[in-house]
């Protein structure tokens, strides 16, 4: 039997992990957290299927092609947290379950950061831990889904 697959989304800048700015997002690059989550994926018998775009209207697109393929989305959507009425709209049309995640607290830093509109349709958010958020995704994840 196939598995059950997480559709695990990455918004802008977010391919620059590792490389800047340590302090707020920590010294592991995309790659070391797609592993981060296929592991504790394949932990709960789950797949993952994970993505980076630095376009919003691609993130627009994944997220309206979820509900055939995916049983739930995790979005991390960067600066288009904050901003992205698309994203919003997009996300409302899937019926699946949403987990929003940041690596830092977004409300220990600027006001613009402390807005999201991801929140409004999301089931939960966690923020401020890192790379290990999106461990801690997979298991809410697992969790709304069973
Ligand atoms: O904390 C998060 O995960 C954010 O979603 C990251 C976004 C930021 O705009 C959100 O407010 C919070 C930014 C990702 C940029 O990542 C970089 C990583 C290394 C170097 C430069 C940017």
């Amino acid at each position: 039997m196939m598995k059950k697959c997480i559709l695990i989304l990455n918004g802008p800048n977010l391919n620059m992990l590792g490389s800047r700015e340590p302090e707020f997002y920590g010294d592991q690059t995309l790659g070391d957290i797609e592993k981060i989550c296929a592991d504790q994926a394949s932990k709960l018998g789950l797949s993952i299927d994970f993505r980076n775009s630095n376009s919003e209207g691609e993130l627009v697109d994944w997220i309206q092609q979820s509900k055939n393929n995916h049983v739930a989305i995790i979005l991390n959507a960067g600066a288009y947290t904050h901003t992205s009425i698309a994203i919003l709209d997009a996300l409302r049309t899937t019926n699946l379950p949403i987990v929003e995640v940041h690596l830092s607290n977004i409300f220990q830093r600027e006001e613009y950061r402390h807005v999201s509109f991801v929140s409004q349709v999301a089931d939960g958010v966690i923020c401020g831990f890192g790379s290990q958020g999106y461990k801690l995704a997979i298991d809410a994840t697992a969790k709304l889904i069973s």
